[in-house]
């Protein structure tokens, strides 16, 4: 019997912490995982595991995971070969496109397409060749605001500042839940002893959520807000900082802030308070406080991007960390210089240089907003969709109104999915195209070291070998592009394995050739812990992208948005506000078939203030109907004094129990999709994400 130790990245989620897996070989039986432990000698994550971790085993070795590509014949699915099933997606496709135009196949990319490095570096070897303008990723369900603010103000949708966690004495957290999601749009491993540290060293943590979260209960202050109220707070304090004289000057060249601060005079914090149901002194304070600290970063996630007032609320963030001189400053927010910098790789940006056709939606960076996809499959006209591709994601379960685009689904003339489950979405699929799981693959992460709190990289060897017959995701989509290719008589560009674009994307960029680092692929190898390269820095200034290389901070689109949020009529103040919810054992829709994470207590309950459940004559553990414009699901109720009176939390990607799901696991979990609820006319309308969070509903008994 032999064990050998590797050590390498989990990639599941943001924080990308160091695991150290044990395998076994006995006699002639191929290799297994044996443990999976965090690494302490990791010099990001020292130690930090969760308990998804240890799901890569069960990933690996689920019986429901598909290892083949499988065509679908009425509701049976056979395995096909993967020339076969190549030249069949080239075919219908190109068939489709010619009859009805490129715009009627539509694409979907869902959240691993961030955190898998061969979907990073070669679905769009493929999709691209599409050149349809009906893509949709789960961008639009999630960050889209952070970066249509961050192209507007820098110039660039990817120079996001992150809260410097490390470094800060005051933190200001809105709608962010990092004790359960591991930080999001700041990759920080271990995220419950960096706020304990600010604690320690004297500073404070502040939280704003409507719900006293996992996060808000561990911080020095929790303000309970009306969800959708964000915007109100922030404008509050942004004015009480220009009225009171409390900002302080920064170093970057900036344009438009006598524009700011004429174009907010009035909406001042007794203004505001009315909005969010926060006291007008507790605003100012929370203004004195922030601007008091020697170092303060206000951050702001999920919560406050998937809601009415997303993109308001994301400048406004920007603009306070600006005004109190804690843009690009140690200890507030600053961008990262990582080792390949999709920054200095990539266009800044493009934002409404088309429309959906149905609700005139604006693209963003070459996508529409996926609230929009259904209504493209379901309203007939030229430019109707026709035909689908999704890679690595389940928008039936993850994007508002939910149902619709399952009927939807039912429509098309032809689908086709890269994923490892046949799912809520991929079961309407012709032929799902399965890769190899995570620990078969290699993994260099270009999307999350962009985010991390310090300047890290490293690179990961694969653990197991791939199984014969098996591709991995970026060699699906160089199988696809070619036969897509060939079919169509289009030429196509050679590529390069993930691997090597890596190994020469370091040898370029800031620590490779040219630096006293010489980052390589090779010299990576000598780094099985990961590789510090420091703290983050100042930076900001030479790596602005806007036209004059000055911070813009009145962008005119986001400046006419107040206007619709001073005009916005409230919703009656008895209405129950729907939000959602993570748990440290799920992610998103699909780790819901490992028995490890769905064991114990139920986590699917639709959660709600005691007091709310008296007046509907409610109790605990009963079912209860929760409806909304769009729809209605059955799920238990139960009474949580966290709740803030007036809303109900229930987390997403639940919902597993549909016709032809084969999940056995996730099958048998109770729960309903809380997609059911949320509504595709519900958006931040400026960028068009979708507004997930303050969904208004009602709660009767079952
Ligand atoms: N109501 C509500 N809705 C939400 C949210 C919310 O907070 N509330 N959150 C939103 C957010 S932030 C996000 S990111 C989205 C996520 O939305 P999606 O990305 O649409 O959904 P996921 O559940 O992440 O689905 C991931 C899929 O990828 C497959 N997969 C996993 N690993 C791989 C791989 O290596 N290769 C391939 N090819 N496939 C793989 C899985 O089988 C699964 O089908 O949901 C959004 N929806
Ligand atoms: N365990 C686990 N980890 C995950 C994921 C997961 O599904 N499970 N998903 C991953 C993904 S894809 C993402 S994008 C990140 C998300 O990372 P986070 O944004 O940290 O995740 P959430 O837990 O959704 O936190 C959102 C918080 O906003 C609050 N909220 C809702 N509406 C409002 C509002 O109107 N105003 C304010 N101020 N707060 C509001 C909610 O109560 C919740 O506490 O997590 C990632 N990590
Ligand atoms: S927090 Fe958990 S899921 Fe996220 S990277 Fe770390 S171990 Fe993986
Ligand atoms: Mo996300």
């Amino acid at each position: 019997m032999t064990k050998t130790l590797h050590h390498r990245a989990c990639h599941l989620c943001e924080a990308i912490c160091g695991l150290t897996i044990e395998t076994t070989v006995e006699n002639d039986a191929p290799m297994r995982i044996t443990s999976i432990k965090g690494d302490a000698l990791d010099t990001f994550s020292r130690g930090h595991i969760c308990p998804k971790a240890v799901a890569l085993q069960d990933i690996q070795d689920d019986p429901n995971r598909l290892r083949q590509p499988m065509r679908r014949v009425g509701q049976d699915w056979h395995p096909i070969g993967w020339q076969e099933a190549f030249d069949l997606v080239a075919e219908r496709l190109a068939d489709i496109q010619q009859r009805h135009g490129q715009n009627a196949v539509a694409v979907y990319q869902g959240n691993p397409s961030v955190h898998n490095y061969g979907l990073m570096t070669h679905s769009n070897y493929f999709l691209g060749l599409l050149k349809t303008r009906n893509r949709f990723s789960a961008t639009s369900v999630d960050q889209l605001p952070h970066h249509l603010t961050s192209y507007l103000m820098y110039g660039h949708g990817l120079l996001l500042p992150i809260a410097d966690i490390d470094h800060t004495d005051f933190m200001l957290i809105l709608g962010g839940n990092p004790l359960a999601s591991n930080g999001s749009i700041m990759t920080v491993p271990d995220v419950e002893k960096r706020l304990r540290a600010i604690q320690t060293r004297g500073g404070k943590v502040v939280v704003v959520d409507p719900r006293r979260s996992e996060t808000a209960a561990m911080a020095d202050q929790h303000l309970f807000i009306r969800p959708g109220g964000d915007a109100a707070l922030l404008l509050g304090v942004l004015n009480t900082l220009f009225v009171e004289g409390l900002t302080r000057a920064t170093h970057l060249p900036v344009d438009g802030l006598e524009e700011v601060r004429a174009a907010i005079a009035s909406l001042d914090a007794d203004a505001m308070s009315v909005r969010c149901g926060i006291p007008a002194e507790q605003i100012r304070q929370l203004a004195r406080d922030f601007a008091g600290a020697e170092r303060a970063v206000c951050y702001g996630r999920m919560g406050i991007s998937t809601q009415a007032y997303g993109t308001l609320c994301h400048w406004l963030v920007q603009l306070i960390n600006l005004v109190t001189g804690n843009l690009d400053r140690v200890g507030g927010a600053l961008c990262t210089e990582p080792a390949l910098d999709l920054v200095a790789s990539t266009s800044g940006g493009s934002f409404n240089r088309w429309q959906s056709r149905v609700s005139r939606l604006p693209e963003y960076g070459g996508e529409l907003p996926v609230s929009a996809l259904a209504e493209e499959m379901l309203t007939p006209g030229e430019g109707q969709v026709r035909a689908l591709v999704t890679v690595a994601g389940n928008p039936v379960l993850s994007t508002p109104n939910g149902r619709r685009l399952d009927e939807a689904l039912e429509g098309l003339a032809f689908m086709v999915s890269v994923d490892l489950y046949i799912n809520e979405t991929t079961r309407h699929a012709d032929l799902i195209l399965p890769s190899t799981s995570a620990l078969e693959n290699d993994h260099y992460d270009t999307t999350f070291n962009l985010f991390a709190v310090r300047n890290v990289t490293r690179f990961n060897r694969a653990i197991l070998a791939k199984p014969e017959g098996a591709l991995h995701d970026w060699e699906i989509f160089v199988g696809l592009a070619k036969a897509f290719a060939h079919r169509t008589g289009r030429e196509l560009k050679p590529t390069l394995p993930p691997a090597q674009m890596v190994d020469r994307g370091l040898r370029a960029g800031l620590y490779g050739e040219a630096s006293g680092f010489k980052l390589s692929l090779d010299t990576l190898n000598d780094y099985p812990h990961g590789l510090d390269l420091g703290a983050l820095k100042p930076n900001l200034a030479p790596r602005l992208k806007t036209g004059n290389q000055r911070v813009q901070a009145a962008p005119e689109v986001i400046l006419a948005d107040l206007v619709r949020f001073a005009t916005a009529q409230q919703p009656p103040a008895d209405t129950l506000l729907l939000i959602g919810r993570r748990h440290v054992r799920s992610n998103n829709s699909w780790m819901h078939n490992y028995h490890r994470l769905v064991k114990g207590k139920p986590r699917h309950h639709l959660l709600m203030n005691p007091e709310d459940m008296a007046r509907h004559g409610l109790t605990d553990g009963q079912r209860v109907r929760v409806a909304s414009r769009v729809g209605g699901i059955e799920v238990e109720v139960m009474g949580s004094v966290d709740m803030m009176r007036g809303v109900v939390s229930l987390p997403h990607g639940w919902g597993h129990r549909r016709p032809g799901v084969q999940m056995d696991i996730a099958r048998e979990q109770p729960g309903a999709s809380a997609n059911d609820l949320t509504d595709e006319r519900h958006l931040d309308a400026v960028s068009g994400n979708a507004a997930l969070n303050g969904v208004p509903v009602t709660v009767t008994a079952a």
